[in-house]
């Protein structure tokens, strides 16, 4: 299964993605792991990324672009993997949907998951990651209702939009997206 994950800074994409790469066998591609790796490795691109990640800006898409380009090539993407995180704008979007044209691997699902502000809010406060600041915090969600949202349009007339209801326990939300996800599996 190919499947992206879509959804606001908190809403716990990263907390599903890990409990649906074990049950589907997916490799798990976090956009945001790697980049927080490269900023720790202290790499070119790393210190680049936190320039914009410190202020809760987006990473420029061609940064993102040659990394998914590279990490999708690699062979434990061969048998399915999830996108969490990536893509975030349409930009990146074109970019996905012309790499996987080339080889002929289309896309079988884009999951979104759906949680109020105020809710992101306490979430990402507890969680308390560097970007995690009430200022870091409101940039985020401005990035993603003008930069990532368009994307639900997008993939909705590409007939690949499922969404989820976030809010709940873990667990639950975990359930609901099996629900979805299940038929897809193979
Ligand atoms: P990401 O690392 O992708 O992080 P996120 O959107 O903030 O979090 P996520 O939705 O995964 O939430 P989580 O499970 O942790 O991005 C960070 C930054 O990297 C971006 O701001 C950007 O600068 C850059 N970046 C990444 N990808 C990019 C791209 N493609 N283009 C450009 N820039 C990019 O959950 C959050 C908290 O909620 C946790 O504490 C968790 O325990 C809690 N939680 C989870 N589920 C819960 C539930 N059901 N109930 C209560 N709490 C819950």
């Amino acid at each position: 299964m190919r499947m992206v994950f879509i959804g606001p800074p908190g809403a716990g994409k990263g907390t599903q993605a890990a409990r649906l790469i074990e049950k589907y066998r997916l490799a798990h591609l976090s956009t945001g792991d790697m980049l927080r790796a490269a900023r720790d490795a202290k790499t070119e691109v790393g210190k680049k990324a936190d320039e914009y990640m410190s202020t809760g800006q987006l990473v420029p898409d061609e940064i993102i672009i040659d990394i998914i380009r590279q990490r999708l090539a690699e062979p434990d993407c061969q048998g399915g993997y999830l996108l969490d995180g990536f893509p975030r704008t349409i930009a990146q979007a074109e970019a996905l949907d012309r790499m996987l044209a080339e080889t002929g691997t289309p896309l079988d699902v884009v999951l979104e998951l759906r949680v109020p502000e105020d809710e992101l809010f306490n979430r990402l406060a507890g969680r308390g990651r560097a970007d995690d600041t009430p200022q870091v915090i409101r940039q985020r969600l401005v990035a993603y209702r003008q930069q990532t949202e368009p994307l639900l349009a997008y993939y909705t007339g590409k007939g690949l939009l499922e969404s989820v209801d976030g809010l709940g326990a873990v667990e639950e939300i975990f359930d609901r997206v099996t629900t979805v996800l299940d038929p897809l599996a193979r």
